[in-house]
């Protein structure tokens, strides 16, 4: 098997270090293998914290449909996607995305480093190096997450395996590759263990690379081009490729019940483009460790861990996009250039204080910095000729200690009760724009942009704050008999603002344009006066199943209300204040504001078999998710909320055969952000066929997505400024008014190999 890996790797169409690369991975495990006998698997894994867990039953360790790990969620009640660029997608739940959404990557609590957020944390890791993910979709405990208002996702990379006591030294690997039709997408994953009873090592390496997607048939994103650009099919959704590659290393020690592990990453990412910024990522390159001390004892178990993250990052114009002032055939783009370091420390113990009482208590510490700014461009009268200083020096310093009890009431009673107390310190240093090379302050002598009077205003301003923020969360579920398990839980939750909303500055259009995390084609700056959000939560789980749970069907309706909720009014930069006219469809300049908003909203799934017979078992799967948000300060509908959506998945099993047939139905976007000019988009439903078939030490998967090749808007996906001048509010040739087109039908394939 080992040659028909190394010949068919030799054939994939990758670079040649790429395969080398690959090639050097398939062999080294495949030596060890001849020379170890195989063996049990065993591993270590941490008692189960969670009260009530949404574990995904399921993850199709496979990248046939998407290199997007965020997309792994699509199917969970309550989460959506804030599509962006392809392998960086937002997770949204209940209606509460990026940052109000506590991400956990192997315990890690990453922070995007770019205007545009397009660096969030399941962009580090590939859908095939993932071995689980919980989502805490409705009420979290304070023990896994703070600094968010939403919910928690955790998700973990392959954990380390270690060889069963006299079993011998334990070698696997895997080798997967897959082929999607719609936008020529390839690529290609491998991993390779080793592993002893005490010593684990793991290497794990994934590439992926993808033209434009096409939209639905008849589609047409513009009907014309403009001068100087290259032209796109009228199908094609500009600046929607992208290229990636992901390594880690991981290594573990075990000595009874104590495992010492190490997991280095390496993240090269050369090109991400973005259909709804006006940037493309070219240049995305991260770098981590990750230690982590886990251990058991008679009174439960102790964990520690220490990481660190280097970040660099580069945006500018990808090839369907282009500067707006051509000299001569001289396109000179706008260089953008971030750069995060996080560092972070958590330590977290789970006490067995009697058999029916668990204290959970820990600390987390973590520190961030930031760098951010834009290259002087030469040509430029605007541009130059200083570099544009956006965040300089930003810090932000979170400082945490937290409580949790879990008591068994009673045989049909668990209760949880956690308070958590958060300090978060931000600041950052003094700036100045394009036109001057210190920063002033003082608004004198010349001004271009306002630039001048922005940086002084900035510059004078108290921009040192500290936040003391408190979570509760108290959580209870009752069983009521075999069938049905009921549960009520309330939780605060506060979040402060990250740097991008508090200190960003400029009043200008362009460059308010660079900064949006929200893909709305708009342009957003900070204040440093933002307070944190505080969301409360009420939130209940009707889990009704039968005894065996053959069939189940649960239902959590769920409401929140957030005071200091950081949204966004349209601002005036020649008064530098509030809009007193609001701009109607257009793209405009906003600025970042405490208001308050309510949500609210039911999500509903459940699964039942219909037929056992001689050819396979037949089952059908549900699921509903229905958000409503508005913004109570003004009356307004909050950005983003998914419409009205669900999805019906008939699935047939087979001997080693998997089929799924699945409808996706979502309804018209019509509450939209009146604020923001948000673009409604129109309702449709679209059909997916998936078959997988398993050997022994095989899996082949074969999916089309969009059946039907329908056309259709993609409702979270934002304004699309894919193509053409996309540097002033007014784009062209697209303008304003295109959402981002979803893709046609695509026909995937993937092989995926295991010994
Ligand atoms: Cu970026």
């Amino acid at each position: 098997m080992c040659l028909a890996l190394f010949i068919k790797v030799s054939f994939m169409p990758f670079n040649y270090s790429k395969k080398y690369l690959m090639l050097a991975s398939i062999l080294t495990p495949c030596v060890l293998a001849a020379l170890a006998s195989s063996a049990q698997a065993e591993e270590l894994v941490l008692p189960n914290v969670a009260v009530n867990a949404e574990k995904l039953a399921d993850i199709n360790l496979t990248a046939v449909n998407s290199n997007d790990s965020a997309s792994l969620l699509a199917d969970e009640p309550g989460v959506t996607l804030y599509r962006a660029g392809g392998v960086s997608s937002l997770p949204a739940i209940h209606g509460l995305a990026d940052d109000r959404v506590r991400v956990k990557l192997d315990g890690m609590d990453l922070i995007a480093s770019c205007p545009n957020h397009m660096n969030p944390p399941l962009s580090y890791i590939d859908p095939t190096n993932i071995d689980n993910i919980e989502v805490y979709a409705g009420i979290t405990p304070v023990s896994l997450g703070g600094d968010s208002l939403g919910g928690t996702i955790i998700v973990n990379s392959t954990r380390p395996e270690f060889a069963a006591a006299g079993a011998g030294n334990l070698v696997t690997g895997q080798i997967g590759s897959y082929y999607r039709s719609n936008n020529d997408a390839y690529g290609g994953n491998v991993s390779a263990s080793f592993a002893t009873e005490t010593f684990s090592a793991n290497y794990t390496g994934t590439s992926s690379k993808a033209d434009n997607y096409k939209a639905g048939k008849n589609f047409k994103t513009t009907t014309s081009t403009l001068n100087g650009s290259h032209t796109l099919p009228l199908d094609e959704v500009g600046s929607t490729a992208y290229e990636t590659s992901n390594q880690t290393l991981g290594l573990a020690f075990k000595r009874d019940n104590h495992v010492l592990e190490a997991k280095f990453g390496y993240q090269n990412m050369p090109e991400q483009l973005y259909p709804n910024q006006r940037m493309d990522l070219l240049d995305n390159e991260q770098k981590r460790i990750n230690l982590r001390y886990l251990g058991e004892y008679d009174w439960g178990a102790l964990e520690a861990r220490a990481y660190h993250e280097a970040v660099d990052h580069f945006m500018d114009f990808g090839p369907d996009k282009k500067f707006l002032y051509t000299t001569g055939n001289t396109t000179q783009g706008m260089p953008m250039n971030s750069q995060g370091k996080t560092s972070g420390a958590t330590i977290k113990a789970d006490l067995n204080l009697t058999a029916k009482d668990l204290l959970r208590t820990g600390a987390e510490y973590q520190h961030y910095a930031l760098q951010d700014w834009w290259s002087a461009v030469a040509l430029s009268s605007t541009m130059g000729p200083n570099d544009f200083i956006n965040i300089n020096n930003g810090k932000r310093e979170r400082a945490a200690v937290f409580a949790e009890w879990e008591k068994h009431l009673a045989a049909d009673f668990t209760g949880l009760a956690g308070v958590r107390y958060e300090q978060v310190k931000t600041s950052a240093g003094m700036v100045h724009g394009y036109n001057l090379s210190t920063a002033p302050t003082s608004n004198s002598g010349s001004d271009s942009l306002n630039q001048t009077r922005d940086a002084a205003a900035f510059n004078n301003a108290d921009r040192y704050k500290t936040d003391n923020n408190w979570d509760v969360t108290v959580l209870g579920r009752y069983t009521a008999n075999a069938n049905a398990d009921l549960e009520l839980g309330f939780a605060r939750k506060v979040r402060s603002p990250n740097l991008y909303e508090r200190y960003t500055w400029s009043t200008a259009s362009m460059m308010a344009l660079m900064n949006n995390m929200v893909g709305d084609g708009n342009g957003y700056l900070g204040d440093v006066n933002l307070k944190p959000e505080k969301a409360h939560t009420v939130s209940a789980t009707l889990d009704w199943h039968a005894a065996n749970r053959d069939w189940a069907f649960k239902a959590t309706p769920y409401f929140t209300y957030v005071n200091d909720y950081i949204d966004a009014v349209q601002w005036d930069a020649t008064s530098n204040a509030a809009s007193t006219t609001q701009t109607n469809n257009a793209f405009t300049t906003m600025r970042y504001v405490n208001q308050s908003a309510r949500l609210y909203g039911l999500d509903i799934s459940a699964y039942m078999p219909l037929a056992q017979s001689s050819v396979g078992q037949f089952a059908v799967k549900g699921l509903l998710n229905y958000t409503h948000g508005e913004n109570r300060s003004t009356g307004d509908n909050l950005y983003n909320i998914m419409p009205l959506n669900g999805k019906i998945t008939l699935t047939h099993s087979y001997q080693a055969w998997d089929n799924a047939l699945e409808v996706v139905l979502v309804k018209d976007k019509d509450r939209t952000s009146d604020a923001r000019n948000e673009i409604q988009t129109d309702g449709y439903s679209l059909l997916n066929l998936r078959s997988s078939y398993n050997w022994k030490q095989a899996r082949l998967d074969f999916a089309v997505e969009n059946l039907f090749d329908k056309s259709y808007a993609l409702p979270l996906g934002g304004a699309y400024v894919g193509q053409g001048a996309t540097m002033m509010a007014s784009t062209m040739p697209i303008g304003w008014g295109t959402a981002v087109p979803g893709m046609g039908r695509s026909v995937n394939v993937g092989l995926t190999l295991k010994y």
